[in-house]
C-alpha cells in the first residue's frame, strides 16, 4: 500500500500519522477531495464512526482509507460526552464550561476519566481493522496549560499535568491517538 487517505482535515493529525508511517506511505486528507465533502458521524459508539468515515472515503476514492474518531468519557457522567464530545457545546472554551459546571460537587476520587480514540482502516475492497486507544486521567477543577486542543486543559493525567502542558511530541507519546496511531502502522506498512 503506497497511497493512503485520512479521513481528516485536521493538519495535527496528518502531520503526526505522516511522522509514524515513515517516507514508503503517501498520506493524503480530505483537503486532496474536496469532492467528498462533510460524512456525518452518526453511529453511537467510536468504533461505529471511524467505521462509517473510513468505508466512506474507500468508496468514493478506491483507495486504502483510516479514518479516526475520538471523545472523551467522564465516568461521573456516566462515559458522557463521549461520541458527542464535539457537539457537547459549540466552542472548545463552552465545552470546557460545560463540563466543569456539570461536575461542580464532584470530589477529586469520583472525577476520573478517560480520552478515547479508535482508528479503522479500509481497503478499496471494504475488508477493515480497527485499532483503540486510551488515556487515563480525571477532570481538573480550572483549566492550565497552552498546548493541545479540546478539553486538554481540563484533562490531568496522574502526575497532575494537564494535556495542555505537555509539548506536542509528550502529548503524542501517551495520547489515545498516538497510540491508536502506532498500533496501526504495522498495518499500513505490511501491505
Ligand atoms: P476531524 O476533522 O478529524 O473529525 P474533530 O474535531 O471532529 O476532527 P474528533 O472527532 O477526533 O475531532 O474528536 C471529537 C472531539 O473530542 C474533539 O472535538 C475534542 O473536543 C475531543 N477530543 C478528541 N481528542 C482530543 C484530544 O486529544 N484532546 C482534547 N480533546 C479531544
Amino acid at each position: 500500500m503506497k497511497d493512503l487517505v485520512f479521513a481528516t482535515s485536521n493538519k495535527g493529525k496528518l502531520v503526526e500519522l505522516q511522522g509514524l508511517v515513515g517516507a514508503g506511505v503517501h498520506v493524503r486528507s480530505l483537503k486532496d477531495f474536496p469532492e467528498i465533502g462533510e460524512i456525518p458521524e452518526t453511529a453511537d459508539t467510536f468504533e461505529g464512526n471511524s467505521e462509517l468515515k473510513a468505508r466512506a472515503v474507500a468508496t468514493a476514492t478506491g483507495l486504502w482509507a483510516l479514518a479516526d474518531d475520538s471523545g472523551l468519557m467522564v465516568d461521573a457522567l456516566d462515559g458522557r460526552p463521549g461520541v458527542y464530545s464535539a457537539r457537547y457545546a459549540p466552542t472548545d472554551s463552552e465545552r470546557i464550561t460545560k463540563l466543569l459546571s456539570e461536575l461542580v460537587n464532584v470530589p477529586d476520587a469520583k472525577r476520573s476519566a478517560r480520552f478515547v480514540c479508535s482508528l479503522c482502516l479500509c481497503s478499496p475492497a471494504g475488508d477493515v481493522v480497527f485499532t483503540r486507544g486510551t488515556c487515563e486521567g480525571r477532570i481538573g477543577h480550572v483549566a492550565r496549560g497552552a498546548h493541545g486542543f479540546g478539553y486538554d486543559p481540563i484533562f490531568e493525567l496522574p502526575d497532575g499535568r494537564t494535556l495542555a502542558e505537555l509539548t506536542h511530541d509528550q502529548k503524542s507519546g501517551l495520547s489515545h491517538r498516538g497510540q491508536a496511531f502506532r498500533l496501526m502502522v504495522p498495518e499500513l506498512t505490511r501491505r
